[in-house]
C-alpha cells in the first residue's frame, strides 16, 4: 500500500505542476480584473445559473464569494495567492465530464454563499474559520473527476482505488485540495496559526469526504430527527459538524431546486454522464449496467427524478428549510420541480 501511495503522490504531484506553470498569464489578469459585483453576477440568488456566464467570470465570481464573506481580510489572504489558487482549482476539474466539471463546482460553493447569505442565523452559529472551511471544501468537493462513479473505481481495481478502500472520489478529491493548498504561490491559509490551519484543513476533509451520497445517507438520520424534534444545539461541535455535511449535500445536490429550463438542462448532463459509464461498463465488464446507467432506459428519466426527489433531495431541503427559513426557496424549488418531472412521467 506504500508503494501505490508512493505513486500515486508522485503522479498527483507532477499532474499538478503541469496545471500551475500554464496558469501565469492567467493569474495576472484575473489579479488585476475588478471583480464585479455580488449583485451584477447574481450570485446572491437561489435562482444563480453560470450558463452563458464567460469563463473568466465564474473565476471572478469565486473571488466575489471570498471578499463579500470578508474572508479575504478577516485571514489576511495574499490576493495574488487567491487568484492563482482559484485558477488552479479550476483547472482541476476536466471540462471533458459532462456534469462533474468546474462548471458544477462554482454552482455548489454558489448555492453554499446563497445559504450563507441569505440569514444571519448560519453566521450565528458558524465561526469565521467554518465559514472558510466550507467555501474551500465546497469548490473542492468534486475536483478532477472522472466522470464515473465510485462503484466503477472500485470495480476497476485502480490505484486510486486501492489507495483508500472507499469513498476512493472523495478521499481524492480532498488529497487535491489539499496539494494545492501547499503548493507554491496558492498558500491561501499561510496566515492562518498553525492551530487555525490544522482545524480548517480538519473540516475541509470531513466536508469533502460527506459529499459522499452513501455517507449523507448514514448521517441525514440523525439529522432529521435532531431538527424534528427540535433538539439541535449549536454549541455542540459534533451537531455543527453534522450541519456542516448536510449543507455540503444540500450545495451539491442544488441543481434541483434551480428553475425548470436549467433544471433540465442540468439533468441531461446528468444523464449524458450516468449513460457514458453504462456504456463503458457494457465495454469492459460484459455487463448490463444498473437502470440509472443504461441507455435503454432513458425514457424513465422524468420517473428516475421524481424518485430522486423524493429519497434523496426533497428530505433534506425541507429540514434544512426548517432550520433556517431564508433557504425554503431551495425545498419550493424542488418541489415545483417534482410537479414538471411528474408531468413527463406520467405522459410516457
Ligand atoms: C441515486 C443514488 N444512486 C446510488 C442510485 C440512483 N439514485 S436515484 O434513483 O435517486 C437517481 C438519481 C436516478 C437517476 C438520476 O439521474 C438521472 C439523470 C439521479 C440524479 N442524480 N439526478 C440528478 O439530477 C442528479 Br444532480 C443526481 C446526482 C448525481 C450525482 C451523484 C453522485 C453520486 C456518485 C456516487
Ligand atoms: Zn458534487
Amino acid at each position: 500500500i506504500t508503494e501505490v501511495r508512493r505513486a500515486s503522490v508522485k503522479v498527483t504531484q507532477e499532474v499538478l505542476a503541469y496545471h500551475i506553470t500554464a496558469a501565469e498569464q492567467e493569474i495576472q489578469a484575473l489579479q488585476e480584473a475588478t471583480i464585479p459585483s455580488a449583485e451584477s453576477l447574481n450570485i446572491i440568488d437561489f435562482n444563480f445559473s453560470d450558463f452563458g456566464l464567460p469563463e473568466d467570470m465564474t473565476t471572478q465570481a469565486t473571488i466575489r464569494m471570498f471578499l463579500d464573506l470578508k474572508l479575504v481580510q478577516e485571514f489576511n489572504i495574499d490576493y495574488k495567492s487567491l487568484c492563482q489558487w482559484v485558477l488552479t482549482v479550476r483547472r482541476g476539474y476536466r471540462n471533458n465530464v459532462p456534469y462533474h466539471n468546474w462548471s458544477h463546482a462554482l454552482c455548489t460553493a454558489q448555492s453554499m454563499f446563497a445559504m450563507l447569505m441569505s440569514t444571519d442565523q448560519l453566521h450565528n452559529i458558524f465561526s469565521r474559520l467554518e465559514i472558510l472551511a466550507l467555501m474551500i471544501a465546497t469548490l473542492n468537493h468534486d475536483i478532477d473527476h472522472r466522470g464515473v462513479n465510485n462503484s466503477y473505481i472500485e470495480r476497476t481495481k485502480q490505484p486510486l482505488a486501492q489507495l483508500y478502500g472507499h469513498s476512493s472520489l472523495e478521499n481524492h478529491h480532498y488529497n487535491l485540495c489539499l496539494f494545492i493548498l501547499n503548493n507554491t504561490g496558492s498558500q491561501i491559509l499561510r496566515s492562518l496559526s498553525s492551530e487555525d490551519h490544522r482545524n480548517v484543513l480538519h473540516m475541509v476533509k470531513r466536508a469533502i469526504l460527506a459529499t459522499d451520497l452513501n455517507v449523507y445517507m448514514q448521517r441525514r438520520k440523525e439529522f432529521f430527527s435532531l431538527v424534528e424534534k427540535n433538539r439541535m444545539k449549536w454549541k455542540c461541535e459534533k451537531q455543527k459538524d453534522l450541519l456542516r455535511s448536510m449543507l455540503m449535500t444540500a450545495s451539491d445536490l442544488s441543481a434541483i431546486a434551480k428553475p425548470w429550463p436549467e433544471q433540465k438542462r442540468i439533468a441531461n448532463l446528468v444523464a449524458m454522464e450516468f449513460f457514458a459509464q453504462g456504456d463503458k461498463e457494457r465495454e469492459e465488464f460484459k455487463i448490463r449496467p444498473i437502470d440509472i446507467m443504461n441507455r435503454e432506459n432513458s425514457t424513465r428519466l422524468p420517473h428516475m427524478q421524481v424518485e430522486y426527489i423524493d429519497e434523496i433531495c426533497y428530505p433534506l431541503y425541507k429540514a434544512v428549510s426548517q432550520l433556517f427559513d431564508a433557504c425554503s426557496p431551495l425545498r419550493d424549488g424542488c418541489v415545483k420541480n417534482r410537479e414538471n418531472w411528474l408531468h413527463f412521467a406520467e405522459d410516457t
